[in-house]
């Protein structure tokens, strides 16, 4: 049931201002509304940026980044490790606002800045790890290498529902690698975006970097544009839906900028005959209901072996029906509300939508009070449409299969390609669906979401293709250059080409 009190909006407003002055950001007036989805209300008005001021704030990151590319890259290390410190420091203060603006439950808001934490430890380790490769040249007496150099000014624009833990995976590696940074985050998540900037402002103080190495500009869509047309802008970096995606790719390809996507996710997964159905359906509802269905790796299809449906599905619904849905600071609250009317009535018309083409509501679905959801089952008879469509809110379809085959074909038949899961205790199974998924993270027995920072970090298809966070990703945010290097006193030529 959903907590009989809620927080108050006054109260919501005391907290935010503890965190953000610990953070060290001052006193904010201005026109664009910071909102708490816990009870819906206004907080403060925070100063907006019109199109003047990004055209400023990637003027000075273009500034900067003519003297932080000269920096050694461990020397840029040391800012990212003292970002990680004061992180550390005041990861209550930040889990705070998480929580205040996008409304996770505590545990989830504090997990997200450790993501913020872990990335920088991360990038910290990568500064002395930018490495290039050699190979063999063709010609006596030459050496052929690889090197990789700054990029330039990264734009990076983040969504509501990891209002910090994107910016920090873009800025953490963007920062060792050389480049600075102007961000728009998501206007309805302004004040984690505030905080955070103020603490990396700080670390850059504290070490001597530049000024301006990143850049705040709170604002719309509309003059967000004036960060992906400018051609200053090396990379862009686009953390979002689908339709934003749409809109920005084709402006940065236009003028030859890069971009990294990741878009939406529409994500499942396939449950065996042979999958343990505890560990199943505990990774199942993370993934599904967490979060109140708002990551990007939300679990959003279910595809189950007909032999186990009917047992997985009692499971699921018995626990969706006792999950404690409101306030997320309420102590046993792991549901919170969804970010805003929008996203309440998407959820709504999926529904409809979802019935109409013959699906059965298992269990959920309800709007309670506020923008407080019940996170809903829904058996479809066929993959439709609807189910084809990312709808930011907790609705798991649930589709069946008979063979193996039969469960990838679902699996893969919509336009996007983020993550996936397979439950089996069958090593073949296993195996043949992380080479069938066609998603840009596979997993067994665990769920689609919570992903770890080592890894690389996004999708195919309509996702868009990009990846952040670990592994090799860096090499976004640097620009590649091939080196040959004659050692000899003749010039040979490549290929046995003469030219005398
Ligand atoms: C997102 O929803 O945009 O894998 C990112 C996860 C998190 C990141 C989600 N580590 O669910």
């Amino acid at each position: 049931a959903i907590a009989s009190t809620l927080t108050t909006t006054d109260e919501l407003r005391n907290r935010a201002r503890v965190a953000l002055t610990a953070c060290g950001v001052g006193a904010l007036d201005g026109p664009v509304q910071a909102r708490s989805p816990i009870t819906g209300e206004a907080l403060f008005g925070v100063p907006g940026a019109d199109a003047d001021a990004v055209r400023t704030a990637i003027a000075n990151a273009k500034t900067a980044f003519e003297t932080w590319r000269t920096v050694p890259a461990p020397v840029r290390g040391a800012l990212v490790k003292r970002l990680g410190e004061l992180l550390t420091e005041h990861k209550a203060d930040l889990a705070e606002l998480v929580t205040i603006e996008a409304g996770k439950i505590p545990s989830e808001a504090l997990g997200e800045v450790q993501e913020m934490i872990d990335i920088c430890d991360f990038a910290v380790g990568l500064s002395r790890q930018l490495d290039g490769r050699t190979m063999p040249s063709e010609r006596p007496g030459h050496r052929l290498m690889e090197t990789w150099h700054p990029l330039g000014v990264v734009g990076v624009i983040s969504a509501f529902n990891f209002p910090v833990a994107v910016w920090s995976w873009n800025t953490a590696i963007a920062l060792v690698c050389g480049d600075t940074v102007v961000w728009k985050p998501s206007e309805l998540t302004s004040l984690t975006a505030l905080a955070s900037a103020a603490l990396l402002d700080r670390a850059a103080r504290e070490c001597g970097a530049p000024e301006h190495l990143n850049a705040v500009v709170v604002t719309d869509a509309e003059t967000a544009q004036v960060l992906v047309d400018s051609p200053d802008v090396a990379l862009v970096s686009a953390t979002g839906s689908e339709r934003m995606g749409a809109a920005v790719a084709p402006r940065v390809a236009a003028r030859f900028g890069r971009a990294l996507l990741e878009l939406g996710g529409n994500n499942a997964a396939v449950v065996a005959p042979s999958a343990d159905l505890e560990l199943a359906a505990r990774g199942i509802v993370f993934s599904a209901a967490g979060t109140a269905g708002q990551r990007c790796t939300t679990m959003r299809r279910l595809i189950v072996h007909e032999d186990v449906a009917d047992a997985l599905v009692e499971r699921l619904t018995g626990i969706y029906a006792s999950l404690r849905i409101g306030d997320p600071y309420a102590d046993d609250t792991l549901v919170g509300p969804l970010i805003n009317e929008a996203g309440v009535e998407a959820m709504q018309r999926a529904l409809a939508q979802a019935v109409e083409d013959g699906g059965e509501v298992l269990v959920g679905g309800a709007r309670r009070e506020g923008l407080y959801v019940e996170p809903a089952i829904v058996r479809m008879p066929a993959q439709t449409k609807i189910v084809q469509t990312e709808t930011f809110a907790p609705i798991l379809y649930v589709l069946t299969y008979r063979e193996l085959d039969e469960a990838v074909a679902l699996h893969n038949d919509v336009p996007q390609g983020l993550s996936s899961s397979i439950f089996t205790t069958d090593q073949r199974e296993a195996e043949r669906f992380l080479v069938a998924s066609d998603c840009g993270i596979v997993n067994v027995n665990i769920g689609t979401s919570g992903a770890e920072i080592g890894g690389a970090f996004g999708g195919e298809k309509t996702t868009g293709g990009g990846r952040e966070s670990g592994s090799d990703a860096w090499r976004a945010y640097m620009r590649r250059a091939t080196n040959t290097i004659n050692y000899s006193d003749e010039l040979p030529l490549a290929q046995g080409v003469t030219f005398t």
